[in-house]
């Protein structure tokens, strides 16, 4: 708050030192002074720049009325808040930004032209959204739904942007499907429910009679669909692009983002849990590692492959619901993405920021996949209607920061004061900038040829294939999620029908899993298989990057630890603990029966950063029980206590507990016979080796014993 305001008795509030927000108040657009100050503080002005008086009370006749439309300063502030919002993104309207910037390894001048590649250790600046896809702006965090990994690279030679999701296919093949998918996933328009829910009856009947979304149906009921952070999430740019050479030769290539903390996601009970406890939760995980300096980091790289490859290949390479598996084209490491600084206003960056497929520069383009030629068009468009102007290129978060000219001009909201009487070309007054056919963008000079029809190719045909090898390249554990998951967004169909009609096309992915999903939903006769028009392939090889335990990071670095303390915690373990986490990377939470703290065993007092209620272990990637003895009596008496040790426990999470937890253990029904090697008890010599075994993140093997659905 500016501090020459008043407080609402009338009195102006006490002036502290000068904050950083008021040193920007006091300093226009340009850095000068403003022209109002009071001492340090600047002065309350309207929009216009007058002056204000009294920002609490509206002008009116007498003290109670009636106000008058004169007064210019109430008008003008309830003008501007009546026009706060723009529309949301019709898609991925929830999502949360940050700045930061891209590494290049080595010259790729062999197979791009593109700039930013060109040499080693060129860095380029990088704005990254990551979103859900169906919920509005201010739905929770842990949807079941696809992420968007959306990259705004700042070229040299122009904007580039990767606009790309957490799972490399997508559930249609054609772009004119797009409001039909999208439609269907959204509430239902007569209830407006459910919100940020694909389970429900539109969903299913929309994808039930699309087979085409067999493959990403089996990603988007995998874990892939509730990740643990953004930054222990894969980024793909989906479509087979081009990069080209100088010499203007041309190699497909995909675009692949890996986490350098490696994946990692939760499990769906979690995910309900932690929409309650935290619906910001992948945001303030994000804001919180960057502000503490633990910035994320993503390697690209590219998989490449020539004309001969494409050919060769088993499926359509311009079909966006197939991808190449690693096994058969290993991506190779280009670059990396680290993200390293905030937006200072959301609205102004992360809400206005505008990212279109069609920004490529010379050296990167496009294939024929129909779904990204459809984008080409949607992404321009969409920017009109949601930042209202075709100047949104003004705005400076969607601005090159590379040097540009051109004779666009005037429109709403234009920013910019082009000098000047020449806004044409050619003129002839040798002004202005003119095209250069060496650095401009020149599409690669592909043959295309062919009758005018509305046809969906014959090489799109197989849509079960490759949604079996996902399925048999995931660990016995995923797959049990991806059958669960199906049970339970299915459970949710009213109609019957939509329920059969999605087992029949199961059936022609894997008939296990098929049979699971029947049986947790109660059919009583399993259906006929779909019609298929290719039969699904049996011979494709699993491929073990699919899955995400498989590619776990064994580490626990970038990862958290919930330590629930009492008054007479034994400070040993607790600073033993905080040491080992220091060391390997990773954070932690201090939980207590109350927010205010608790004295430790040797008098000192721990801070806490939680109290027990406000703290379920499901914000937590592993637990350390530390209450003292005494503490520990009042706990047992708490739901709360309880549900964070039981939650724990079958969520397969480790647990660490000191000898006086012992009573708590047993009160959330854990005894002697469940312990297993996730179930550790803590010393303060134990600590370090604790730490060392988080790495693993989960006891699968506890799994099937805690029968989580
Ligand atoms: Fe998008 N998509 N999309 N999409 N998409 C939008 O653009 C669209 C598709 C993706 O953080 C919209 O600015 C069509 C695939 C991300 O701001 C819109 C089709 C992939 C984001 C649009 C697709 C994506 C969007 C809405 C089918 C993964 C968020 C607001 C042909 C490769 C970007 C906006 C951000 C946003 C259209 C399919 C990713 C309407 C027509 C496939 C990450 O233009």
């Amino acid at each position: 708050m500016a501090k020459s305001s008043k407080l609402a008795n009338g009195k102006p509030a006490a002036a502290g030192p000068a904050t950083i927000h008021d040193q920007k108040l006091q300093r226009g657009e340009g850095g000068e002074l403003h022209q109002f100050a009071e001492g340090d503080v600047p002065v309350l002005t309207t929009a216009q720049g007058g002056p204000v008086a009294d920002d609490q009370n509206t002008l009116k006749i007498g003290p109670r009325g009636p106000a008058l439309i004169e007064d210019f300063h109430f008008r003008e502030k309830i003008f501007h808040f009546d026009h706060e919002r723009i529309p949301e993104r019709v898609v991925h309207a929830r999502g949360y930004g940050a700045h930061g910037f891209f590494e290049n390894y080595k010259p790729l001048s062999k197979y791009t032209r593109a700039d930013l590649f060109q040499r080693a250790g060129e860095r380029t600046p990088a704005f990254v959204r990551f979103s859900t896809v169906a919920g509005s702006k201010g739905s929770f965090d842990l949807a079941r739904d696809v992420r968007g990994f959306a990259v705004k690279l700042y070229t040299q030679e122009g904007n580039w942007d990767i606009v790309g999701n957490n799972i490399p296919v997508f559930f249609i093949q054609d772009a004119i499907k797009f409001p039909d998918i999208i439609h269907a996933v959204k509430e239902e328009p007569d209830s407006a429910f459910p919100q940020a829910a694909s389970a429900h009856d539109n969903f299913w009947d929309f994808i039930s009679l699309t087979p085409e979304s067999m493959h990403m149906i089996m990603w988007v009921m995998s874990d892939r669909a509730i990740p643990r952070s953004f930054r222990f999430m894969e980024g793909f740019g989906v479509h087979t692009f081009r990069l080209v050479n100088a010499k203007n030769e041309s190699t497909f290539v995909k675009f692949h983002w890996k986490p350098k903390l490696g994946m990692q996601s939760v499990l769906w009970n979690e995910a309900v849990k932690i929409n309650g406890a935290d619906p910001d939760f992948h945001r303030r995980d994000l804001w919180t590692a960057i502000q503490s300096g633990n910035f994320p980091e993503w390697e690209l790289q590219f998989q490449m492959f020539d004309q001969a490859f494409a050919d060769s290949f088993e499926f359509d390479i311009l079909d966006p619901t197939k991808l190449i598996p690693e096994e058969v084209l290993p991506p190779i490491p280009v670059g990396r993405l680290v993200l390293d600084r905030m937006p200072d206003n959301f609205f102004a960056e992360t809400e206005q920021v505008a990212f279109m497929t069609q920004n490529v520069p010379p050296g990167i383009d496009f294939s024929n996949d129909p779904l990204l030629q459809g984008r080409n068009f949607s992404y321009l468009d969409t920017q009109l209607k949601r930042l209202g102007s075709p100047n949104f290129t003004h705005i400076p978060i969607n601005a090159p920061k590379c040097p540009f000219a051109h004779f666009q001009q005037d429109g709403h909201m234009a920013m910019r004061n082009p000098v000047g009487r020449v806004n044409y070309q050619p003129n002839s007054f040798g002004e202005g900038p003119r095209e250069s056919p060496q650095r401009g963008f020149t599409p690669f000079a592909d043959v295309e040829q062919g009758a005018k029809r509305r046809l969906r190719a014959e090489s799109f045909a197989d849509h079960y294939s490759q949604a079996r090898q996902f399925f048999v390249s995931q660990t016995r554990g995923e797959q049990h999620h991806i059958a669960a998951a199906l049970t339970f967004e299915l459970s949710k169909v009213k109609t019957p029908v939509i329920r059969e009609r999605m087992v029949s096309h199961l059936l022609n992915i894997d008939e296990t899993l098929a049979s699971k999903v029947g049986t947790g939903l109660g059919l009583k006769t399993m259906p006929k298989p779909a019609d298929a028009a290719v039969p699904t392939r049996q011979d494709l090889e699993p491929s073990s990057k699919l899955s995400i335990v498989e590619n776990g990071p064994q580490r626990f670095e970038g990862r958290k630890l919930g330590i629930l303390v009492t008054d007479g915690t034994d400070a040993a373990v607790l600073k033993a603990l905080q040491q080992g986490l220091a060391k390997a990377g990773a954070s932690f939470e201090i939980i207590a029966p109350k927010v205010g703290g608790a004295k430790a065993s040797d008098g000192s007092w721990i801070e806490a950063d939680q109290m027990i209620d406000g703290a379920p272990s499901v914000l937590y990637d592993a637990v350390a029980l530390l209450p003292a003895a005494a503490g520990v009596q009042d706990l047992l008496q708490e739901h709360t206590a309880r549900d964070f040790v039981a939650d724990a426990f079958a969520h397969c999470k480790f647990i660490g507990y000191v000898d006086t937890a012992a009573p708590l253990l047993e009160k959330a029904g854990i005894t002697q016979d469940d312990f297993d090697e996730g179930v550790i008890p803590l010393g303060a010599k134990e600590a370090a080796g604790f730490v060392e075994r988080l790495g693993r993140l989960r006891v699968w093997a506890r799994e099937p014993g805690v029968k989580m659905k």
